[in-house]
């Protein structure tokens, strides 16, 4: 055996798929870097500018390549950038191995130059975090750290010293295989017929969705054509359930819209499928609950559940469907079908009116983006606003997808993974739906995609402010305080960093600046100016049919008709006068 214990590192990342390493070199982490510029072929480093974005873009690589991929970050500083993206690769389930180099062993305890914890720092939120703290420990500590990324669909990581990462490793490796394939779970039978006792009891059936069903939107379709069940869904179940489905009527939660409260409002019978959705408030207590989910400790903690089953998704329902009778009796389906058709209708008030605020309307703007991407386009969304217009105004078809921090919630998180999402999925457009505080929150980033020719497509909603925050303090009654920010140009900054740049100011410049940008063949940002009072459109909830959540009137900003929410949107309000 003559390798070093960076070599062996190298050569299991190769063997495990992985082909992009996403992060910045360092004194530590020297050895690994110089063991992947000898195997360049197979695997390759993407040098970004901040750790955190490099954990971003190798998340969100992973989720649409649907392979393993890699991040470093060297000792202390380096690798303490990486945990902000490494909770979103975690809560978005994305598989990622991540290597924290650490300093010289002979030093760890006493306090020396960038010493950090990153045992601790890093323990919450990884699957697994193993130090290699001597070369006789390999390969055991990275194969365990790699299967616990590629099979608990998170991050696995190693803590590894500079020092030990050259080291020779001097005994035979013993090898283990490494472990892709999961297993078949579904419901036992006894179960099945419990949940088929409960449909048939049931008159009116809701089909929620999320994650879950990713793999499984052929089922879940024919379940809920089966009973005429309307199906909605939460923010990740949008890219799979939307698409392609009359029976589909939107979101519930923060963001919600569409004919979803209505149906959940009046449902004796929900399917919660694939989804550990987080705001319960927004889950009704009236109606039985029914929960599939390939994870039981996801079953019952948001909501109170009178089933539990414990599957996958598509296995579940390819169980259940030859035990459930096709349904003749319609109403349900089409009254909320119609009301959701109300509410979309009144959401693209502002996607057709210019609006007498301050700047474009965001709805227009991300309805253009809607209506010129491609077919099968990835788009990300920053945490923020953009999340608003996205899940109301981004339509899906079956091959788009949306990826966001879901679960996490960070900002800034859009540009970084749409990097990663071209880096990882070349032959397809990728637009990120931008802040203006998330896009100058890790702007550099701007630099990797010009120097890596990355040509991903930056939309920033720039209103100035840190918008989703400014309403918050709207409606609970604070002062706006601490929000606005002075934005230079946006476009001239690209353009200065060597991608095409634009900003846009006129409504009609808006779709002519969508295609000059899709047409580029590098990376493109447009900057658009947008009003900062543009508040989410409410649909036409009313409290009275909200009634049995358990909301405050701050949930409702985004998802209810609240007067509080109209009085503070004045020019809104202006609006919404003159066209309806
Ligand atoms: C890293 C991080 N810092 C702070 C927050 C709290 N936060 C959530 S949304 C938001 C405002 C985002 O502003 P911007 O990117 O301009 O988007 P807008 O809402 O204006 O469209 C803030 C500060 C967060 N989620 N993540
Ligand atoms: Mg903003």
């Amino acid at each position: 055996m003559d390798q070093t214990v960076a070599e062996i590192l190298v050569d299991q990342m190769v063997e495990a798929g992985i082909r992009k390493v996403y992060g910045i070199v360092g004194d530590s982490a020297n050895p690994i870097v110089d063991a992947l510029r000898k195997h360049q072929a197979d695997i390759e480093f993407v040098h970004v500018r901040n750790e955190e974005a490099g954990a971003f873009a190798a998340g969100a690589d992973s989720l649409v390549s649907n392979r393993p991929t890699a991040v470093l970050g060297s000792s202390g500083p380096g690798s303490v950038h990486l945990l902000n993206g490494l909770y979103d690769c975690q809560r978005n389930g994305a598989s990622v191995f991540a290597i924290a180099t650490h300093i010289p062993s002979a030093e760890i305890g006493t306090g020396y130059f960038q010493e950090t914890k990153p045992e601790f720092i890093f323990e919450h939120c990884c699957n697994y975090v193993g130090t290699i703290s001597s070369a006789a420990q390999m390969p055991r500590i990275s194969e365990l750290a790699i299967q616990a990324a590629v099979l608990g669909r998170g991050v696995g990581m190693v803590i590894v010293p500079g020092d030990i990462s050259a080291a020779r490793v001097e005994h035979e490796l013993v090898k283990r295989p490494l472990i892709k394939s999961r297993p078949v779970i579904r419901p036992t039978d006894a179960d099945l017929d419990r949940a088929v006792d409960m449909i048939g009891a049931a008159e009116k059936i809701v089909v929620f969705g999320g994650d879950g069903t990713r793999h499984a939107r052929a089922e879940v379709l024919e379940l809920a054509g089966r009973l005429h069940a309307p199906v909605g869904y939460a923010y990740r179940g949008k890219d799979v359930l939307e698409a392609d489905n009359p029976g589909a009527v939107g979101m519930t939660g923060l963001l919600g819209w569409g004919g979803i409260t209505e149906a959940l409002g009046h449902a004796d019978l929900v399917l919660m499928l694939g989804t550990d959705f987080f705001y319960h408030a927004f889950l009704p207590s009236d109606p039985r609950i029914i929960q599939v989910d390939d994870d039981p400790s996801h079953l019952g903690r948001r909501a109170s559940v009178d089933l539990g089953l414990t599957g996958d998704v598509g296995e579940t329902l390819r169980a259940l469907l030859p035990r459930l009778a096709q349904r003749t009796d319609r109403s349900f389906l089409d009254r909320i079908v119609k009301h959701h058709q109300t509410d979309v209708e009144r959401l693209q008030t502002y996607v057709n009116h210019e609006g007498s605020g301050q700047g474009l309307r965001p709805e227009m703007v991300a309805s253009a983006l809607s209506d010129l991407a491609t077919n099968d386009a990835v788009f990300t969304i920053d945490t923020g606003m953009c999340n608003v217009w996205a899940a109301r105004y981004l339509h899906m078809k079956p091959g788009r997808r949306l990826l966001a921090s879901f679960g996490h919630g960070s900002m800034a998180n859009a540009m970084p993974q749409a990097i990663g999402a071209k880096i990882g999925s070349p032959d397809r457009q990728v637009i990120a739906l931008c802040g203006d505080g998330g896009l100058s929150m890790l702007m550099g980033e701007l630099l990797t995609a010009a120097g890596l020719d990355v040509p991903v497509k930056l939309m920033v909603f720039n209103n100035s402010t840190l918008g989703m925050v400014r309403a918050e303090m709207m409606v609970v009654g604070y002062e706006p305080w601490g929000t606005d920010v002075k934005n230079p140009d946006f476009g001239a900054v690209a353009a200065a960093c060597g991608l095409h740049g634009e900003r846009v100011v006129d409504a009609g410049d808006v779709r002519p600046a969508i295609e000059r940008a899709f047409a580029h063949e590098g990376p493109a940002l447009i900057d658009f100016v947008t009003d900062p009072r543009a508040l989410s459109m409410p649909p036409s909830t009313t409290l009275e049919q909200v009634k049995g959540f358990a909301l405050t009137t701050s949930k409702l900003m985004f998802s209810g008709d609240v007067a509080e929410v109209w009085q503070q949107a004045k020019s809104n309000i202006r609006d919404v006068g003159q066209v309806l």
